[in-house]
């Protein structure tokens, strides 16, 4: 049933054998929803170490517009992996097989000893200015991340002031007692919470009261097409109102479209972050972007 052919059997041996070995329950059969990708995902999994080793990975910083100033409030840095043989691949490609093979705190820890250090110049000339860093469900639950994050800083002469984290709901929820604490801790740090993808995961919207959260950001999913009588636009509005009666901001990602970024204004919505305004970019870029807007930058 698993192939006609001997070589054919023995991929696919091999395939279950891997499956196996990653998903920690010794013994797999091969099945087809196995293969999907299967092969680019076992070239990754191979090569996460030394990428990271090797300087593989760079990160692109994508600006946070406020729609009151049109000044830049944040920036979000984006892992990029350049991959010898796949090319450049985007963090959906590769973060759930960092996760799962657990060099994500690698990962999160490389990028930010490299990357603070150039980041201090740029919120230097704008104190206002936040980096976003996402930290994944794994990376949450890591007691020991919070204070390395910490103590890069310090080393580098980062202010905390300057730093988001961005968690998922669904990272929020593997362990809610935990999470609160850890968030807690980034918090009175001075280091500000943001839900990522906010809509898409399961959870209970209780978490919003229990937790120290600076910002929601709504989910791409949400802002496309976004439109007066379309059915994602009392979802939309709705969650700023809620947001703003517990004093969080509000982030749309995805905005694509003027359209939409001019309804997302008249709702309220503080920020907005999409192709509209920029792709992710390169430092140098960055900051011709955040001074062409300068001008208003000063008002977060
Ligand atoms: O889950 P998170 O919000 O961190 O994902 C950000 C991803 O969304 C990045 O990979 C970024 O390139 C992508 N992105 C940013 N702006 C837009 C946009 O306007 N449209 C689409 N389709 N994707 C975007
Ligand atoms: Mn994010």
């Amino acid at each position: 049933d698993n192939g006609a052919d001997p070589e054919l059997l023995l991929q696919r041996a091999d395939v279950a054998m891997y499956y196996a070995k990653h998903t920690r329950i010794h013994i797999a059969s091969y099945h087809k929803d196995m293969d999907s990708d299967s092969h680019s995902n076992m070239i990754m999994s191979r090569d996460l170490r030394d990428g990271i080793n090797n300087d593989q990975f760079k990160a692109i910083f994508q600006p946070k517009v406020s729609l009151s100033t049109g000044g830049v409030c944040g920036v979000e840095l984006l892992l990029r992996w350049q991959h010898p043989s796949l090319g450049l691949l985007k963090p959906e490609q590769f973060i759930p097989l960092a996760e799962r093979d657990n060099l994500i705190g690698e990962l999160t820890r490389w990028a930010m000893r490299k990357y603070l250090p150039e980041l201090v110049s740029i919120v230097g000339q704008f104190p206002k200015l936040h980096v976003s860093i996402n930290v994944s469900p794994n990376d949450l639950l890591d007691s020991f991340l919070f204070k390395e994050i910490i103590n890069i800083a310090e080393e580098t002469s980062y202010p905390l002031k300057n730093l988001f984290i961005e968690v998922t709901e669904n990272a929020i929820m593997q362990n809610p007692d935990r999470s609160v604490d850890i968030l807690n801790n980034f918090n009175n740090a001075g280091i500000g919470v943001s839900v990522d993808d906010f809509g898409t995961g399961y959870s209970s919207l209780a978490y919003l009261q229990k937790f120290p959260i600076s910002e929601l950001k709504i989910d791409k999913s949400f802002i496309h097409n976004l439109e007066k009588g379309s059915s994602n636009y009392p979802i939309v509005s709705a969650t700023i109102t809620m947001a703003h009666d517990l004093d969080i901001k509000v982030t749309a990602e995805g905005v694509e479209k003027a359209a939409e970024a001019r309804l997302l204004k008249e709702m309220g919505c503080d920020y907005v972050q999409g192709f509209l305004f920029s792709h992710p970019v390169e430092l140098e870029p960055l900051e011709e972007f955040i001074k062409l807007n300068l001008s208003n930058a000063g008002a977060c």
